[in-house]
């Protein structure tokens, strides 16, 4: 099914597409979290909430692959590198008590996802200490399993861990369409040029495209699926 998308159209093969939400999480887009630690403005965030809650729906109701991601650490902060740690000159850390439980630690309420796009039951979640998803993650072998090749990416941020996810999943063979109203960046800047960055020169990360156009390719998947009955 071709999407409109830039550089141009990409083919969803949707029984091998998976959609991958990255870090959709509390601690990125409530007060009080890793993200408001940094010193954000995590109100930039929400704006992404309504259009992947749409695209989650559609694509849920199309009888696709849904995976979640979570950026976190281990409570005993074992698998937290000192460099990350430091990293800032925070007067708060990672592992520091916060309003939403320890900040960015696995099993907190602030590292949970938000209610809005809680995953269902046997959605797999994939809980990573880094930016990329595929970094000391079981994500390859999940997809490889499911035979997943294309992977449509939302959530947040844009330049953050929705890029270096992107570029973890280009240098292992997957097609990336990422959603542009679905990402958001504390920096309205960062987004436009994280954007960017992934349709140029060819598509050299991948496609881009908003969530309308996957929307309406699912609608036109679900009327061939009806009128093949
Ligand atoms: N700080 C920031 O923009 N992002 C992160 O630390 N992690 C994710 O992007 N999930």
């Amino acid at each position: 099914m071709l999407v409109e998308a830039k550089p141009y159209e990409y083919s969803l093969a949707f029984p091998t597409a998976a959609l991958l939400i990255i870090d959709m999480q509390r601690d990125f887009l409530e007060p009080g979290g890793f993200g408001e630690m940094l010193g954000n403005d995590v109100s930039q965030l929400r704006r992404t909430i309504a259009p992947n809650k749409a695209l989650l729906s559609a694509w849920r109701a199309a009888g696709g692959l849904v995976i979640h991601t979570r950026e976190g650490h281990r409570s005993d902060l074992a698998d937290l590198p000192p460099a990350k740690k430091i990293r800032g000159r925070s007067a708060t850390l990672i592992g520091d008590p916060g309003p939403m439980g320890r900040i960015l630690v696995r099993g907190e309420p602030g590292h949970d996802i938000i209610p809005e796009l809680y995953p269902a039951a046997g959605e797999p979640v994939i809980d990573k200490p880094g930016k990329g998803a595929f970094f000391a993650t079981d994500l390859h072998a999940i997809l490889q399993n499911r035979g997943i090749s294309q992977l449509v990416v939302t959530g947040v941020t844009t330049e953050v861990c929705v890029n270096t996810t992107v570029r973890e999943a280009n240098d292992r063979g997957y097609d990336c369409l990422v959603i542009s109203d679905c990402c958001g960046s504390y920096f309205p800047e960062f987004h436009d040029m994280g954007l960017r960055m992934i349709a140029a020169q060819g598509g050299i990360f991948g496609w881009v495209t908003p969530s309308a156009a996957v929307i309406e390719a699912l609608a036109r998947i679900e009327m061939m699926k009806g009128a093949a009955q």
